[in-house]
C-alpha cells in the first residue's frame, strides 16, 4: 500500500470502529468474511445505535406528547432529545427547524406538496440536475403535472461535474423559483459546490433544497453556512434505523407552508367547522412518530459526532483516492465521476464484456457487497450512455485491505472471462 494513502488510516482506528459494528464481523459464509461496499444504499448500525432500540422497546416505549404519565414523559424526552441531536448536528438555529419525516424522498414530497403546491405554477420553473437521485426528480414531475410548473436540469459534463456555464445560463434564462439539488451524487460521487449554487439560486430569486443524504452522513453540514432553505436526509444512510429522516427548512418558511398530512400530533384545536394547526415542527408530523427510531437516530449522532465528522471525511477521502487508483490498474474497467479531490467515497464502474449484475454476483461469490443497477439515477446513466454500474461504496468502517480484496477479485473476474 502506498505510504501517502496509509497516514490518515494510521490516525483514523478503523479496527476499533470495526468492533463497534456487529454485522461486520459475520462470515456471509463459512470462511467467507462479508466486505460491506453498499453504505451509499443504507450503513451499517453500532452497538449504541442497536442497544438504543432494543432499551426503548425494553425500558421506556410509549406514545409521545400524550400522557401524563412518567412512562410517556421519558419516551417524549428521549425523541424529543434526539431533534435537538440532530438540530446540533447540522446546525440548524432551532430545533422547530428539524421536521421527523421517513427518509428523504418522504422529506422532499412534503416540500413538493406544501412549499410547491402554495408557490408554484406553469410561469414558474424548478432546476434540477441529471444527477439526482430519483426522489428528486420524480416529486417534482407529479408537482409539475399538478400545478403546470416547468422542470429543468441542468447538464452533467463528462468528467462527473455539474455544468456551471449552462446552470448560471439557465438561472438567467428560466423563470427558477427552486433549485432541488444533490449535495453529492450516489453514483458519481461528486460533491458539489452547494455554497456557490446557493448564492447564485439566491441571487436570481430562488430558493433552495439540498438533498443531503449522502453528504449529511459522510461530511460536516452546516445549514446556516450553506444558506441552504431546505435540506432532507435519511436516518438509515448515517449509521441510524430505517423508517426515520429528517426535513429541515427556514423557520419562515415552514411557518408560511400549509401541513402535509391531517391527523393527530399535527393541529392545535379541531372543530368540525375547522381546524388550528399546531406549532413547529408538529404540524408536519401528524400521527404516532417512528419513535424508537427517532431516539436511535440520537444515538447515531453521537457516534458519529464522537468520531467526528471532519475525521470520517478525511478518512473517506485517503480510501476513496486509494481504491481508484487501485481500479485504474483493472484492465478494461470505467470508474464514472470525478477525480477524488471531488468527490466522496462512491466508485460506479463498468467492464468491458460483463454486465454489472454479472460483476456483482461475482463479487458476492467472495462476501463482497456491491450494487448492480441504474442506483435511482436512470437519467444520469443514460447520459453516460450504460443501462447500469456496479458500485462500491465506502464508509468510516471500510478498511484498505477490503479495497485489495475487492481489486483482487475484479482482477480474478478478468482473467477468469479472458476479458
Ligand atoms: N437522494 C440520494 C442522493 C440518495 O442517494 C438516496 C438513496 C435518496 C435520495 C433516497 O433516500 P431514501 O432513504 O428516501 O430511500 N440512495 C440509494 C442508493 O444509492 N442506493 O439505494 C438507495
Amino acid at each position: 500500500m502506498d505510504q501517502n494513502y496509509g497516514v490518515a488510516e494510521k490516525s483514523f482506528d478503523v479496527e476499533k470502529i470495526r468492533e463497534d459494528f456487529p454485522i461486520l464481523q459475520q462470515e456471509v459464509r463459512p470462511g467467507v468474511r462479508l466486505v460491506y461496499l453498499d453504505s451509499t444504499a443504507t450503513s451499517q448500525k453500532p452497538k449504541r445505535v442497536i442497544e438504543t432500540l432494543d432499551q426503548y422497546y425494553r425500558e421506556m416505549n410509549a406514545n409521545v406528547h400524550r400522557g401524563i404519565y412518567q412512562l410517556s414523559e421519558q419516551a417524549t424526552e428521549a425523541y424529543e432529545g434526539a431533534r435537538k441531536k440532530v438540530r446540533a448536528f447540522i446546525n440548524a438555529a432551532s430545533w422547530r427547524e428539524i421536521v421527523f419525516t421517513r427518509n428523504t424522498t418522504e422529506s422532499i414530497n412534503l416540500v413538493a406538496a406544501t412549499w410547491g403546491r402554495t408557490n408554484l405554477g406553469p410561469d414558474d420553473a424548478i432546476l434540477i440536475t441529471e444527477m439526482e437521485h430519483h426522489s428528486n426528480i420524480v416529486p417534482w414531475q407529479l408537482l409539475a403535472q399538478q400545478t403546470g410548473v416547468k422542470v429543468v436540469a441542468v447538464p452533467v459534463l463528462p468528467d462527473g461535474l455539474l455544468d456551471m456555464e449552462a446552470f448560471d445560463r439557465l438561472l438567467r434564462t428560466e423563470p427558477i423559483r427552486l433549485l432541488a439539488v444533490t449535495h453529492m451524487s450516489n453514483v458519481l460521487g461528486t460533491i458539489n459546490p452547494l455554497r456557490e449554487l446557493v448564492d447564485k439560486a439566491h441571487a436570481a430569486g430562488a430558493l433552495v433544497l439540498a438533498d443531503a443524504a449522502q453528504s449529511v452522513p459522510h461530511l460536516p453540514v452546516d445549514v446556516q453556512a450553506l444558506d441552504v432553505d431546505f435540506l432532507v436526509f435519511s436516518g438509515h444512510k448515517m449509521l441510524g434505523p430505517t423508517g426515520i429522516g429528517v426535513l429541515y427548512g427556514k423557520r419562515a418558511l415552514l411557518e408560511a407552508m400549509p401541513p402535509y398530512m391531517g391527523g393527530g400530533d399535527m393541529i392545535r384545536r379541531v372543530r368540525l367547522s375547522g381546524s388550528e394547526w399546531n406549532d413547529l415542527p408538529y404540524k408536519f408530523e401528524a400521527g404516532t412518530p417512528s419513535i424508537g427510531d427517532g431516539v436511535a437516530l440520537g444515538a447515531a449522532v453521537d457516534y458519529l459526532t464522537a468520531v467526528g465528522m471532519d475525521r470520517i471525511h478525511a478518512y473517506e477521502q485517503q480510501i476513496t483516492a486509494y481504491a481508484l487508483d487501485r481500479l485504474a490498474e483493472v484492465p478494461g474497467l470505467t470508474v464514472y465521476g470525478p477525480a477524488a479531490q471531488r468527490k466522496g467515497g462512491v466508485a460506479a464502474f463498468s467492464m468491458q464484456g460483463l454486465h454489472p449484475h454479472d460483476i456483482a454476483q461475482l463479487l458476492d461469490a467472495g462476501g463482497i457487497a456491491v450494487r448492480a443497477g441504474h442506483h435511482c439515477a436512470m437519467p444520469l446513466h443514460e447520459k453516460f450512455g450504460v443501462a447500469a454500474t456496479a458500485r462500491a461504496s465506502f464508509y468510516l468502517y471500510n478498511t484498505f485491505a477490503e479495497v485489495d480484496t475487492l481489486i483482487e477479485a475484479l482482477n480474478n473476474v478478468v482473467s477468469k472471462f479472458a476479458l
